[in-house]
């Protein structure tokens, strides 16, 4: 059995936990990007229509009245790290899904803990007594059955799904209710009269891989997935160089860091997973680094990413520079949210000609000042010290 956790309304809910004043109000908590969307709305905001992705242009409209908060993500990493301390004490098998959601397989937890039920209330208890934040809990027989379940009884909710219930389950359960699906493959599959997930599960196999994307796919793979895959270190992907000689040049450090903000980026990207979190990391001749760090509204693309790295250097390189290096954390699942955004669409172009072409086969602009000192590859520069670490 495969229970999942959700911390309701997160990072609305840690700072209603700061700010007690904030209890029972309608908070959005949004950057400062130019995107400038919400990154999540408590419940009481919700009610006004008010969703993640949402411009906060729009939000505003909505709710004028509305508490928005830029939010601070040093806090929600503490909090998140408390939530799976909590869940390390009942069970050893724990996936992390992301930074407010875990499976955990609970096969065996029953002589401990008793039957599902009375486990999940255990762990609600345990989480809101040592963090003060409310969870929903969902258990069935896999990690998309567990989510699902979940989706239906949020927030502060507890659900269990038996073995023999799990198809009838299924078979009513709509479509349009399954949010991480993609809005792609709910239309593609509403198109031809398929309204409900058990009714998708009567196609043949071959119909569902030519009709569902990448993410439609994956997707429906948990549906399979009994099995936890334990990723017990916060993620996070990072790339950084020493030079081949040390240097002042602005232009050229810049070039370096695009270089390696998109190597980074494009192995967080064909893992599925956002950034919340990024910085930039410097060494100078001297040896002294520095780190300076930001946290954003989950992102994947390059671009944004690059500027804000060179909002972080802002008149930091007064020196010569030996080391240049770029990590992105606080990292998150892929939401098909910003799925029609023009951004998405070009770097999803630009994955595509690299995966058939090789990585430097499509080079921005900016990489290009790269070329007069680095040698090229058909899919990488060749840096002095490469360092990926994931
Ligand atoms: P979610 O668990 O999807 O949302 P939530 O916890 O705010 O609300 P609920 O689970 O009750 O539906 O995401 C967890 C946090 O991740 C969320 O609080 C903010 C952040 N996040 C983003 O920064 N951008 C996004 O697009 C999404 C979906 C979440
Ligand atoms: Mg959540």
């Amino acid at each position: 059995m495969i229970l999942l956790c959700d911390i309701d309304a997160f990072f609305a809910s840690v700072e209603a936990i700061k700010n007690p004043s904030l209890r029972g109000k309608p908070i959005i908590v949004g950057g400062d990007t130019k995107r400038g969307v919400a990154a999540t709305a408590s419940y009481e905001a919700r009610r006004y229509g008010i969703h993640s992705g949402m411009p906060l242009y729009l939000a505003r409209k909505l709710c004028p009245h509305c508490i928005f908060l830029r939010g601070n993500f040093a806090d929600y990493e503490k909090f998140s790290d408390k939530f799976f301390k909590v869940l390390e004490r009942f069970s050893p098998s724990i996936e992390r899904a992301s930074l407010d959601e875990a499976y955990l397989d609970i096969s065996g937890t029953e002589r401990l803990f008793g039957p599902p039920l009375k486990l999940g209330s255990k762990i609600k208890y345990t989480i809101k007594k040592d963090t003060g934040l409310n969870v929903t809990i969902g258990i069935g027989i896999s990690k998309l059955v567990a989510k699902l379940a979940a989706s239906t009884v949020k927030p502060d909710g507890l659900i269990y799904i038996p073995r023999e219930k799990t198809s009838e389950f299924l078979k009513y359960f709509p479509l349009k209710e399954t949010k991480w699906l993609g809005s792609i493959n709910i239309d593609r599959l509403q198109n031809m009269g398929i309204n409900t997930v058990g009714e998708m599960l009567s196609l043949s196999p071959s119909i569902l891989s030519n009709l569902l994307d990448r993410n439609g796919l994956k997707w429906l793979g948990l549906l399979k997935d009994g099995g936890i895959t334990t990723v017990s270190k916060r993620k996070s992907y990072s790339r950084e160089t020493t030079l081949y000689e040390n240097t002042a040049d602005r232009n050229f450090i810049l070039s370096i860091l695009f270089y390696l903000v998109e190597r980074a980026v494009s192995a967080m990207r064909s893992d599925g997973y956002l950034t919340t979190k990024v910085s930039v990391k410097l060494r100078f001749s001297d040896f002294k680094t520095i780190t300076r760090g930001k946290s954003v509204i989950a992102t994947d693309i390059s671009a944004e990413i690059f500027k804000l790295c060179v909002e972080l250097l802002d008149g930091l390189i007064d020196r010569y520079v030996r080391l240049i290096g770029v990590k992105l954390e606080g990292i998150i699942p892929h939401r098909p949210l910003f799925e029609d955004q023009k951004m998405e669409r070009l770097e999803n172009s630009v994955k595509k000609i690299r995966e058939k072409y090789g990585f430097t086969s499509i080079q921005p602009l900016k990489v290009m000042e790269m070329n007069p000192m680095y040698k090229k590859r058909k899919n990488e520069y060749i840096l002095r010290t490469p360092s990926c670490s994931h």
